[in-house]
C-alpha cells in the first residue's frame, strides 16, 4: 500500500512538471517579445526571473557613430548579463513610440532610449511612469521641462562640440581681412546634436564678422545625404571656403562630392566634422578633414552600471557627462593605430 502511494505521488508531481514546463514556453512565444528565457534550463524558473530586462529603443543606423553605440550598448548588456530587448527605430520617432510602448506592456525593468528628436516625448514617457518603468536616456537629450519622466540621461555635452569647432575655425581664420564662406551640413533637423552643435558654433564664430553661414541644410547624419546637399551647396555657392558638417558621415559623403567637383578637400574648402569615428580619423589623416571635435560612442558600459544601480534601488545622478577633445590632422594620424570605433 505504501509503495503504491509513493508511485502516485512520484506521477503526479511529474505531471505538475510537465504542465508547468508547457505553460512557460506557452507564454514565451505568446508574448510577443523576443527570446525570454538566455539560461533555458527547466526548472530555472526563479534564475530567469533574476536577470534584468532593458528595453533599448535606438535611434537607427544612420552613421559610423550609431554603428560603435550598437555595438557598444549589445556588448556591455551581454557583459552585465542584463538580458537587452533591442528596436532600431530607422530614424522615425513613430517607431520609437511604438517600441517604447511594447517595452512597457512586456514590463521590462528599464526602459533606454536615445531620443530621435528633442520635443514630443511627454505622453509615452508618462505612460512609462504610470506603468513604474524606469526610463534612461542616453545620447541624446529631450527638451520637456518635467524632469520626473526620466531617471537619468547620459551624454555628450554638443552645445560645447559645436563651441570646439568654432574655436578651431576662428582661430584659424584670425587674421582674415575678407569674408569667410561657410556652409553647414546639420544633423537629423529638430535633434539635440544638430540644434545643439548649430548653436554652439554660431556663439563662437559670431565674434569674427567675417565669418559668415552662407547656406546650411540638413543631411540627416548620413552619408549619402550629405553628398546630395553638398553637391547642391557647390552648385549654388563657387566661393566656399569652409564646410562644417555636423558629424563624420556627412563629412565624408561631402568630400565625395568635392572630390567630384574637381576641388581638393581640405586644402581647396577647409572641412570640420564631429564624431571622430575610424572612417572620420582616416580621412583627417589624410589631410581631407582638417579638425574633428570627438563625440565619444561607447555608452554601453555605463548605461549596464546605471540600470543595475535603478535596479537595485540606488540613488543616480540626473544627469552624466562623457569626456571628449579633439582632432587636428597630425594628431589623428598618431591617434588613429589605438582607436577602438
Ligand atoms: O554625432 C551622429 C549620429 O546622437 C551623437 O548621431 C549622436 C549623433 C552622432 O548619427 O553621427
Amino acid at each position: 500500500m505504501k509503495q503504491r502511494m509513493k508511485w502516485l505521488a512520484a506521477i503526479a508531481v511529474a505531471l505538475i512538471m510537465l504542465f508547468a514546463a508547457a505553460c512557460s514556453n506557452g507564454s514565451n512565444s505568446g508574448g510577443g517579445g523576443t527570446t525570454q528565457t538566455s539560461g533555458g534550463g527547466g526548472g530555472g524558473g526563479s534564475q530567469a526571473k533574476d536577470k534584468i530586462v532593458l528595453g533599448f529603443a535606438q535611434v537607427g543606423a544612420e552613421s559610423g557613430w550609431r554603428t560603435a553605440n550598437t555595438d557598444s550598448i549589445k556588448q556591455a548588456a551581454a557583459d552585465a548579463g542584463i538580458e537587452l530587448k533591442f528596436s532600431d527605430a530607422q530614424q522615425k520617432q513613430e517607431n520609437q513610440i511604438k517600441a517604447i510602448r511594447s517595452f512597457i506592456q512586456q514590463k521590462v525593468d528599464v526602459i533606454a532610449f536615445s531620443p530621435v528628436v528633442e520635443s514630443g516625448w511627454e505622453t509615452v514617457l508618462q505612460e512609462a511612469k504610470e506603468a513604474g518603468i524606469p526610463v534612461v536616456l542616453t545620447d541624446r537629450a529631450i527638451d520637456s521641462d518635467d524632469e520626473s519622466l526620466y531617471t537619468a540621461f547620459i551624454g555628450s555635452d554638443f552645445v560645447e562640440e559645436g563651441r570646439r569647432a568654432g574655436r578651431w575655425l576662428l582661430e584659424q581664420f584670425k587674421d582674415a581681412t575678407e569674408p569667410v564662406n561657410i556652409v553647414e551640413l546639420q544633423g537629423t533637423t529638430g535633434s539635440a546634436p544638430a540644434n545643439d552643435r548649430k548653436a554652439g558654433f554660431e556663439e563662437i564664430i559670431k565674434e569674427n564678422p567675417n565669418l559668415k553661414i552662407i547656406a546650411s541644410q540638413t543631411g540627416d547624419f548620413t552619408r549619402a545625404k550629405g553628398k546630395e546637399v553638398m553637391q547642391s551647396f557647390l552648385q549654388a555657392h563657387p566661393d566656399i571656403d569652409v564646410l562644417y558638417a555636423h558629424n563624420d558621415d556627412m563629412g565624408l559623403g561631402a568630400i565625395q562630392a568635392i572630390e567630384a567637383a574637381g576641388l581638393v578637400p581640405g586644402k581647396d574648402i577647409i572641412i570640420i566634422t564631429v564624431d571622430a569615428v575610424r572612417d572620420g580619423m582616416q580621412a583627417a589623416a589624410d589631410g581631407k578633414i582638417n579638425f574633428i571635435v570627438e563625440c565619444n560612442p561607447l555608452l554601453g558600459p555605463q548605461l549596464m552600471d546605471i540600470v543595475k544601480d535603478i535596479v537595485a534601488g540606488k540613488e543616480v545622478p540626473k544627469r552624466i557627462a562623457v569626456e571628449e577633445g579633439t582632432f587636428t590632422s597630425e594628431e589623428a594620424k598618431a591617434a588613429l593605430p589605438n582607436r577602438k570605433y
